[in-house]
């Protein structure tokens, strides 16, 4: 029997990200209405989501944009008071951990503050809502694995300790004012739509690009970190059946496996039968002060009361990321316009 849509309003910050492009996706697909908030800048910044927006004088469309940003404590209120909606998925943030240590007042202002900025906002209005919140396995830092629910924290980034303010607002929200807010305290994910600077997307994009003759190298840093990587489509599932749980509660999300950069890289170049160790370079700009040396998740809990169990692991990702990048630089739309270009060089400062 097919279930009939839902007539549920959903708001998403950070819906440009690779993770809320793909919530987007999934409401959308169930019915919702979904509002985004989305930042004002002098380039487009929705290429995530634009196969996902119809005009909005066609009737029936149901993705609506909002320009907005985590640090205008006005036009949150204001927004949320137009939109009302009934669940909030707060995905929006600084989300590079390298990055943090550049810009640690910025990330604790968006990734931190950004938080409590959007609760105080639904708690001044009143709204009657479910609140998510992107909470991070970077919270746990140095406590070694497994990490669960009760995992105490040791954040080790300015990333980190912002994630562990949102991590506590969020709960205490929870306690004081009986707000049904939620933190999914989600381990690595990974997507074709992945940033071009984490590593996993850094790593695949050289992949195919060496494999095309395009390029030689990639330069990396720490090659032993190890990362539970899962793939994100099925991790914004969780974030959604944990708004739709009976009562509030904190979730991790992980795939419970475990493997390094040095192997994601093999796997990875394996794929489109190279050798990494002829491809991989070592530069210490990709160092950080302080690494989080091994998370590895159970996600136990979210198994036996959300039914959430990840279906795609990490040699099976690598192939996905890979075949991603190779069709993108052999597609029609390649021969259009080549993006970057062959002559491409990575000048990303941080990543
Ligand atoms: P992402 O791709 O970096 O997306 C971040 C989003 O936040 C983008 O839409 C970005 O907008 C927006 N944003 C940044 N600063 C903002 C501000 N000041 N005001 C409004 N919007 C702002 O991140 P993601 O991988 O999708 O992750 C989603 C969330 O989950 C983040 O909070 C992240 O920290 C957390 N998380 C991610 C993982 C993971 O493995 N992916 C794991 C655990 C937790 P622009 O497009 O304009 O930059
Ligand atoms: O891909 P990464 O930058 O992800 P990281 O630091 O684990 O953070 C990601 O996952 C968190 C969840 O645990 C999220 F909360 C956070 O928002 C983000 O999505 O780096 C993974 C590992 C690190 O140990 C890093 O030191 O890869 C190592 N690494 C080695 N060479 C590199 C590089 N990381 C990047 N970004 N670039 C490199 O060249």
């Amino acid at each position: 029997m097919n279930q009939a849509p839902t007539t549920k309003t959903a708001f998403i910050t950070g819906i440009t990200g690779q993770d809320g492009s793909y919530l987007a996706e999934f409401l959308l697909a169930k019915g919702y209405q979904v509002h985004g908030l989305i930042r004002r800048a002098s380039t487009f910044n929705t290429h995530r989501i634009d196969h996902l927006y119809r005009d909005p004088h066609e009737p029936g469309a149901r993705l609506h944009l909002h320009y907005g940003d985590l640090t205008d404590s006005s036009r949150l209120v204001s927004l949320l008071s137009e939109i009302a909606p009934d669940e909030v998925y707060h995905l929006a943030a600084q989300s590079h951990v390298r990055v943090s240590f550049d810009e640690p007042e910025f990330t604790a202002n968006t990734t931190g503050v950004g938080t409590v900025r959007l609760l105080e906002a639904i708690r001044m209005i009143g709204l009657d809502v479910r609140f998510y919140q992107a909470s991070s396995s970077e919270m746990f830092g140095a406590t070694p694995p497994p990490q669960h629910e009760e995992t105490p924290f040791h954040p080790r980034s300015p990333y980190g300790v912002s994630k562990v303010f949102g991590y506590w607002t969020t709960r205490n929200y929870r306690e004081a004012y009986g707000l049904f807010a939620v933190n999914g305290i989600l381990f690595n994910h990974e997507s074709p739509r992945r940033g071009e600077t984490f590593v996993t997307r850094k790593i695949a994009r050289a992949a195919a690009r060496i494999a095309l003759g395009l390029e030689q190298h990639v330069y990396l840093g720490n090659l032993d970190a190890v990362r539970d990587w899962g793939f994100a489509p099925e991790y914004v599932e969780g974030m959604w059946a944990m708004l739709q749980a009976d009562e509030p509660a904190d979730y991790v999300l992980a795939t419970g496996t475990a493997y390094t950069v040095e192997d994601f890289a093999r796997l990875t170049f394996a794929h489109v039968g190279l050798d990494w160790t002829r491809h991989v370079r070592f530069d210490d700009r990709y160092l950080r002060p302080t690494e989080v040396d091994a998370l590895i998740g159970d996600p136990s809990k979210a198994a036996r009361e959300l039914g959430w169990r990840p279906r795609t692991f990490t040699p099976e990702l690598a192939r996905i990321m890979v075949d991603a990048e190779l069709s993108q630089l052999q597609g029609p739309a390649a021969e259009v316009a080549p993006f970057p270009g062959p002559g491409f060089v990575d000048r990303s400062i941080a990543g």
